[in-house]
């Protein structure tokens, strides 16, 4: 089909597409719709970009408080990807009957005080599920988030007859065990809810970004940039007279946001001199840039 070269997967929920109707019941695929918008990431096995979602207004990246643990180093990569996209993030924040620890919620406010919407809400008590309905009215809305957190759960507290499969969190390795298994788009004409609903997943590679390009999608990092002794060339990783490092030192950036710049930034550097070098692939098993849920 046309448009379609060099994905890993022809089509994403949200996509629209032109059909040529071969029956009153049936018809073939001519074309796709030409996208507002693709969220997704490069698929480390496939070697290509793979989309998740097409079309979005919002990115719900779940969280769990407890069981599975919290990651906040898995909400700044998602983070990094909506704004590449171009979307708001809303950081559903999920299983706070389970009690939220003060670290947590000291990562909470600073997502909070970066401008990135929070709802602490919990599936299971039901509590924050309506201001996540308010947040969701009118927009086509993907879940994003490792398994187990309760994507699927939240979904169907928000659409009853969504009736998605949920499945529980393991007990020795507190993860989730992949319930969900493709992304499907779930529609409330009368509500006007469009939820799309994704798999849980462990390993979030980040590829498709020029390692001088990622600071912009850190919003503390915005203000700031240019104002590096080395100006627009500094990485912000070592550079004597560095604005971000500095706004580091002060507390103004907050350092576990910096140090997953840092990860960030190291993995896309890596890439990008394999790259140049034309050298293989970096192979997936035993890979320090492969980020383990645990390496977050
Ligand atoms: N205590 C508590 N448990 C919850 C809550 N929401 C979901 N769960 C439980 O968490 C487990 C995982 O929920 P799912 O909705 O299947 O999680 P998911 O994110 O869709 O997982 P995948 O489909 O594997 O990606 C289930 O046992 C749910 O009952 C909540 O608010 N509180
Ligand atoms: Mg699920
Ligand atoms: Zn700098």
């Amino acid at each position: 089909m046309r448009g379609l070269e060099g994905w890993y997967n022809a089509l994403a929920a949200g996509d629209a597409v032109k059909i040529q109707p071969i029956s009153s019941s049936e018809g073939l695929i001519e074309a796709l719709v030409p996208r507002k918008n693709v969220f997704g990431r490069f698929n480390e096995k496939g070697s290509a970009d793979q989309a998740f979602a097409a079309n979005v207004d919002a990115v719900v990246c779940v969280a769990s408080v407890n069981s599975p643990p919290f990651r906040p180093r898995f909400i700044d990569r998602i983070s990094v990807l909506a704004e590449q996209c171009g979307v708001p993030l809303i950081i559903a924040c999920n299983k706070v009957d389970l009690g939220i620890g003060e670290d947590d919620a000291e990562r909470l406010g600073i997502f909070e005080g970066l401008g990135f919407r929070v709802i602490r809400c919990s599936a299971k008590s039901q509590s924050g599920t309506a201001e996540l309905k308010d947040a969701l009215r009118g927009k086509v809305s993907v879940f994003i988030g490792q398994s187990g957190v309760g994507k699927s759960s939240l979904i169907n507290t928000i659409l009853p007859d969504a009736a998605q499969r949920t499945g529980e969190v393991s007990e020795k390795y507190n993860r989730g065990k992949h319930t969900t298994t493709l992304a499907v788009l779930l529609d409330s004409k009368d509500e006007n809810f469009t939820l799309i609903d994704t798999p849980g997943f462990r390993n979030l590679a980040m590829r498709n970004i020029e390692p001088d390009q990622l600071s912009s999608y850190f919003p503390e990092m915005l203000s700031l940039l240019g104002r590096c002794d080395f100006g627009a060339s500094c990485s912000h990783t070592h550079e004597e007279g560095c604005a971000v490092m500095a706004a580091v030192e002060r507390g103004d950036i907050f350092h576990d946001r910096y140090e997953s710049y840092l990860r960030i930034r190291a993995e896309l550097e890596d890439n990008s001199r394999r790259r140049k070098k034309n050298d293989a692939p970096r192979p997936v098993r035993n890979d320090k840039f492969r980020y383990e849920e645990e390496e977050w």
